[in-house]
């Protein structure tokens, strides 16, 4: 099919993109540069349904915050708090449980359990966590804990990377979320977050991940003080791993909400740089099989429109979202199963309900919650 460009700079890149080449940093540059998102969009969306035709996916899960307290305080973050401070909350073991049974006919695929570094939490709270998680979601993939929480981990433990791995994976982690990357890049690290771990160690943590067999994801926070120059290399970065270990699942781009953080003072995300990064990371991000559009950044309805600009994926039904809402999200903080297949059927693609692993869930079956 042929593609009308308005941009003709984007000419010599579908070139690349029909014969399977890779695009190169000034390729990634061009695309962001150009005011043909159209064009942008119809290049991504080429690739897209090359590896995913009409189907989109969307998964069933709970979002489970376990604590704010961190010692990072990142300048972009609105979530976290000092141990003291108000508003400083860690879940105990019971009030985790508790969130669990609260929803436990529902059929939930996937627990998604993150949250601040929390320097008074021994590691057998992680350890019993997880079991907790386990033993009442059994069927479910619990998809826990940052690189930055793991690199904690591996140090309050002693056991190092490969060891601290293989201890949470036998108490039932299934997966590692996406987050913590932030922009891999040292200017923005050490402005932004300069106590977390940095891009180095960030890719590092995700190699080890890799190599204990446990997939992950990636992400971009975009929208605050990083260039394009610096986007553009963050891709390159992963995709680079991506070369070595194959180990990523999705990519997720994160729209940077400002409310009630130290960068306050910005503008939010326009739709027109929300839809071009969806799809430069579906273009760059050559060996990713999955781009998600993150309808809590978002929003739901832009996030069904990214389907069409490069993204197979809309994440989960979530319900209880708070990073994103403390920082002023103004999307719902859930979504029920049935208005996400209806987003995606009324952009013209088939919802394709799926686990952690992107396999098609049929009739999902209820808990009970350990025999109960
Ligand atoms: O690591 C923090 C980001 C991330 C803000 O892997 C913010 O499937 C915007 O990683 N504005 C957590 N973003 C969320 C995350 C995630 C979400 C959904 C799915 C997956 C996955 C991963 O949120 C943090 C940080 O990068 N974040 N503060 C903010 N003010």
């Amino acid at each position: 099919m042929e593609i009308g460009f308005l941009d003709p700079s984007l000419a010599p890149i579908l070139e690349k993109v029909e014969a399977g080449r890779r695009l190169d940093f000034e390729d990634g540059m061009a695309l962001y540069h150009s005011h043909d998102l159209i064009g942008v969009g119809r290049l991504a969306d080429r690739v897209r349904r090359g590896r995913h035709g009409r189907t989109a996916y969307y998964v069933y899960n709970q979002h489970i915050n376990y604590t704010n307290v961190c010692r990072n305080r990142c300048r972009f973050c609105a979530f976290a708090r000092d141990k003291a401070e108000t508003g400083a909350y860690t879940y105990t073991l019971d009030d985790v449980r508790e969130r669990l049974f609260s929803r436990i006919h529902e059929p939930i695929r996937e627990v998604h359990m993150v949250g601040g570094v929390n320097p008074s939490l021994p590691f057998s709270y992680y350890i019993d966590l997880l079991k907790t998680v386990r033993e009442i979601r059994p069927h479910a993939v619990i998809k826990a804990f940052t690189a930055v929480e793991i690199d904690h981990l591996a140090g309050i433990s002693g056991l190092g990377l490969d060891a601290v791995l293989a201890a949470l994976k036998a108490a039932g982690l299934g997966m590692i979320p996406g987050g913590g990357a932030e922009v891999l890049n040292d200017r923005v690290w050490s402005t932004l977050f300069p106590k977390k771990i940095n891009s180095e160690r960030w890719l590092a943590v995700m190699g080890a991940v890799h190599r204990a067999g446990l997939t992950a994801n990636a992400t971009l926070l975009y929208g605050h003080i990083e260039t394009l120059e610096e986007r553009v290399r963050h891709f390159i970065r992963l995709r680079e791993l991506q070369d070595r270990t194959g180990g990523f699942s999705a990519f997720i781009p994160l729209a940077f909400h400002a409310e009630n953080t130290q960068l306050s003072d910005l503008p939010p995300t326009t739709g027109f740089d929300d839809l071009k990064t969806v799809a430069v990371a579906r273009l760059m991000l050559d060996n990713f099989d999955h781009i998600k559009a993150y309808w809590v950044m978002i929003g739901e309805k832009l996030a069904q429109v990214a389907l069409s600009f490069g993204a197979d994926d809309l994440d989960g039904t979530i319900v209880e979202e708070k990073i994103t809402h403390m920082a002023g999200a103004t999307s719902p903080k859930g979504l029920a199963r049935e208005e996400m297949a209806r987003l995606i059927a009324c952009a013209g693609f088939t919802p394709v309900e799926r686990d952690s692993f992107y396999r098609p869930v049929a009739a999902a079956p209820i808990e009970t919650g350990g025999g109960s």
